[in-house]
């Protein structure tokens, strides 16, 4: 870091240093910040006070109209969106807030005044990785659409205090090392030590007479926590709103404290204390299967629990009686780690406010909205019946009552189809009793969406395709979308200003259907070229970064073919492996070939019990190291697995990808999201008729995307038919020679056993058929080829797919929502 001299002593007020916007306010600002908050001076300052003191700088300009827009948020009553996801995952904010607050430029200028290097400082942040994948990420994205549309919303999670776990590579395997991101300090949040509420687990219930004589149930717990309110801003782009993401920490109780339990017994209160804290402690690093892990249930609680105590809370401040709950809330749950709302809203309710089952049960099922994100049958929450009594008794009885209700409801209108009760049913009762707690989920909504057409479909059609028959007009979709802000402005600056410059204005940042105005540029052979200089500088930086990181050099000239995203079979990583050994393999056979020089990169954590995605890893970098390290390969191609792919990292592969992977089996991605960030950043996609890419292919034309492989119809043909592996191996020579070669040791220092669990199961199972799309694959992996040689025309593909991305704006899904589904308003704050 330079450290230049400091700069004349500024002339500015107080009052504008921490909300001016001139260069002189934010040098005065960070000054003032790195003096009186990280009480440092220029002079002896690290990299990390330097980085506090920009945040804090940044942060100020952010308070104030965060007070404004609470304010004129309570004084209008506004309905309020309340977003329950058990992740989110934001992302460093720095850069973000600075592009929304409209000062990259003139903060990039004050930096600079003052001897910063201003990307450093950005580079200091460390992410709040409070997400697995798609799904924590789609929720940062929607919270900052829902404030660029002035959207009142609350977003409401856990404030883990580590986050998806940091991964790091050795010997090729997968390690994970504890990401221990509040270590030193998070300037993002302001905590709310007054906003608490407690928490019950387990005890009984038991009925009693109140005042009226009437009967009532009270639940008198075992354990009580608290949960303690940290609020981080989110600023919308070009506007003055900004919402809030409430992320509960759960804490010892200070009502059902130590003196009861423990008189006299400090090592037990203590004991009792650190056991309170583990609630909030870790993110459940698994996506796909569930584990149905104790800890799990008890955090899914602590967060409805507190959120639903809050949005009570605020109903009493700002309207008033409960009857108008529904009116002044809705609450959309992102899948069914929040569905518990459903049963705690109808307990509060009932038992705390004083309503009957028909009352509660009135709002209860206005309020609640539900998004899907999976068909996956090992995806879908269960929760054992004895583990949820145990935890939960009130909330079991009251699954069991509107389960009674229900299914009187589904009898009545399906005489006799006792078989139909029993699979609509919010127990299962084949084996071991289980709640369902996407049954809950759909019971308890007023509307339930998938998020992609096709998906979205197949929600109807298969996995709800009974609530469906009962209910068709409860079901909806809306397409994913990822926001432009983070994923083309602040990951890809060059790319942006050359959109604007080309289009005349950067209105497309908040109107992503503008960029349909590049169109008209498509075959301007001085945009090409520019547009050509932009994708190969940043391929430069992502080689130099991975150079760094990894010791592999990628030459900028190739092309750069990617799949980033989590490691799991149903995403067939190991198709794609499959296609870069069969390239090894032809340059091996005739070494003179004139072939197009390949740059595989991977990025991607497994979830750490999952062997066979630990094994997938393993895999491509045994099969990076004898490749990158084959004379005779001599960098034509080349292999790199690119170490804790997330939020960050993920930002310098966006913009320096030629082709982007979105290879699922067809029918088993429910969306996808990184198909829609690679392809804003002009990457061309190799797909296979999945989740997203069906509409992403729609949008960007047919003869703009590299289409293989069976539909989901045909999968489904496919499998009804019986799907036999063995008979793909032993029928096509390349894929037995490719699945034989890993099988030889080549990859393995000789040891023909390492990749057998992988081999044998494509072999023998294949259960996301793998070698019935590898000849799909293979042929379409080569028109890739041919296409990259004119690049002209593979420069005119990019354009064109950038232009026709505005679909694919988080703001146009949020819109979506906002409009069929929560039919809320925009709630302008001026600037
Ligand atoms: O949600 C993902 C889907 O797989 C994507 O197709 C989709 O685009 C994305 C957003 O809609 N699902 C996902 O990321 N799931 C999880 O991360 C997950 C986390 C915890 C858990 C189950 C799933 N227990």
């Amino acid at each position: 870091m330079s450290m230049a001299q400091s700069p004349e002593p500024l002339d500015v007020d107080r009052e504008s240093t921490r909300t001016g916007m001139s260069k002189t306010a934010l040098k005065q600002g960070f000054l003032d910040n790195l003096f009186y908050i990280q009480g440092r001076f220029r002079e002896v300052a690290t990299p990390h006070d330097l980085y506090m003191a920009a945040a804090y700088t940044t942060r100020d300009r952010i308070l104030e109209r965060w007070i404004k827009s609470a304010q004129h948020y309570k004084s209008n009553q506004s309905r309020t969106v309340c977003y329950l996801s058990a992740e989110f995952l934001l992302g460093p904010h720095l850069a973000n807030n600075l592009v929304n607050l409209g000062i990259v430029e003139t903060a990039t200028e004050a930096a600079h005044e003052l001897g910063l290097d201003f990307d450093a400082i950005i580079a200091e942040e460390e992410e709040p990785g409070l997400g697995n994948g798609g799904l924590g990420r789609l929720a940062a994205c929607f919270m900052d659409s829902l404030s660029t549309l002035q959207i009142p919303s609350i977003g409401y999670g856990i404030r883990y205090e580590f986050g998806i776990f940091d991964q790091t590579i050795e010997d090729g395997w997968q390690v994970e090392k504890s990401d221990n991101w509040l270590r030193n300090g998070n300037p993002w949040e302001i905590p709310r030590p007054k906003i608490r509420f407690p928490v019950f687990y387990g005890g009984y219930t038991e009925q009693y007479r109140d005042h009226d004589d009437r009967t009532r149930t009270r639940w008198v717990p075992a354990q009580i926590i608290d949960g303690v309110a940290y609020d981080t801003p989110i600023l919308g782009y070009g506007v003055g709103n900004v919402n809030l993401l409430r992320l509960w920490k759960a804490e010892a109780s200070e009502s059902f404290d130590f003196q009861a339990f423990n008189v006299g017994n400090y090592y037990g209160a203590v004991h009792a204390k650190i056991e309170a804290e583990t609630i909030s402690k870790v993110l459940y690093p698994n996506d796909e299967p569930e584990a149905g892990k104790e800890l799990r249930l008890k955090q899914q609680f602590f967060f409805v629990s507190c959120s639903i105590q809050d949005m009570i809370r605020l109903q009493f401040n700002t309207v008033g009686p409960l009857d108008s709950f529904a009116e002044k809330f809705v609450v959309q749950l992102n899948d069914t780690h929040p569905s518990l709302a459903v049963a705690e809203l109808m307990r509060l309710l009932m038992d705390e406010h004083d309503m009957d089952w028909d009352r509660a049960w009135d709002i209860t099922h206005r309020v609640f909205c539900y998004t899907n994100h999976t068909l996956l049958p090992e995806a879908l929450e269960t929760w054992s019946v004895s583990l949820f009594e145990r935890l939960l008794p009130r909330h079991l009885e009251i699954v069991y009552e509107i389960n009674r209700h229900f299914l009187d409801e589904v009898r009545i209108r399906f005489l006799g189809d006792e078989e139909r009760v029993r699979r609509m049913s919010l127990i299962a009762e084949d084996g071991e009793r289980r709640v369902r707690m996407a049954n809950l989920a759909v019971v308890g909504s007023r509307a339930v969406n998938g998020v992609a057409a096709l998906h979205s479909e197949l929600v109807k059609t298969t996995l709800f395709k009974d609530f469906h028959d009962f209910w068709p007009d409860r079901f909806h979709n809306v397409t994913n979308g990822v926001t432009p802000r983070r994923f083309m402005v602040v990951a890809n600056p060059r790319l942006a200003r050359l959109i604007s410059e080309t289009c005349g204005s950067d209105d497309w940042i908040r109107d992503l259907g503008r960029l349909r105005d590049l169109e008209a540029h498509a075959m301007d052979s001085g945009l090409h070229e520019r547009w050509h200089a932009v994708k190969i500088a940043a391929k430069r930086d992502l080689a130099a970064w991975l150079k760094h990181r990894t010791g592999v050099l990628l030459d900028p000239e190739a092309i750069f073919d990617v799949q980033a995203k989590r490691i799991h079979e149903y995403k067939r990583q190991h198709l794609n492996l499959l296609h870069i050994i069969r390239c090894y393999q032809r340059i091996k056979q005739s070494p003179n070939q004139d072939m197009v020089p390949r740059a595989f990169i991977f990025g991607g954590k497994a979830a750490p019990g999952y062997f066979m995605a630990k094994l997938i890893i393993k895999l491509i970098n045994a099969v990076a190291e004898v490749i990158n390290n084959d004379p005779q390969i001599n960098g034509f191609i080349r292999v790199v697995f690119m170490p804790d792919f997330n939020v960050k990292n993920g930002q310098h592969l966006y913009p320096a990808a030629n082709l982007s992977e979105q290879i699922s089996l067809a029918g088993k991605e429910a969306s996808g999201t990184g198909n829609m960030k690679f392809s804003m950043n002009g990457a061309l996609t190799i797909g296979t008729l999945d989740g997203a890419n069906v509409e992403i292919r729609e949008e960007v034309g047919k003869e703009n995307f590299f289409l293989f492989g069976m539909s989901a119809d045909e999968v489904g043909q496919h499998q009804r038919e019986g799907y036999r592996p063995w008979e793909y191996y032993a029928r096509d020579a390349e894929l037995k020679s490719d699945i034989d070669l890993i099988n030889s040791g080549l990859f393995s220092h000789g040891d023909t056993q390492l990749f057998r669990p992988l081999t044998d199961r494509l072999v023998n199972q294949d259960p996301f058929m793998v070698l019935a799309d590898y000849r799909a694959y293979i042929a379409c992996q080569d028109h890739v080829a041919e296409a990259y040689r004119d690049h002209q025309h593979w420069t005119r593909m990019s354009i064109l797919n950038v232009a026709r991305m505005g679909k694919f704006s988080s703001d146009r899904a949020i819109r979506e929502y906002a409009e069929h589904i929560w039919r809320t308003e925009p709630h302008p704050i001026g600037l």
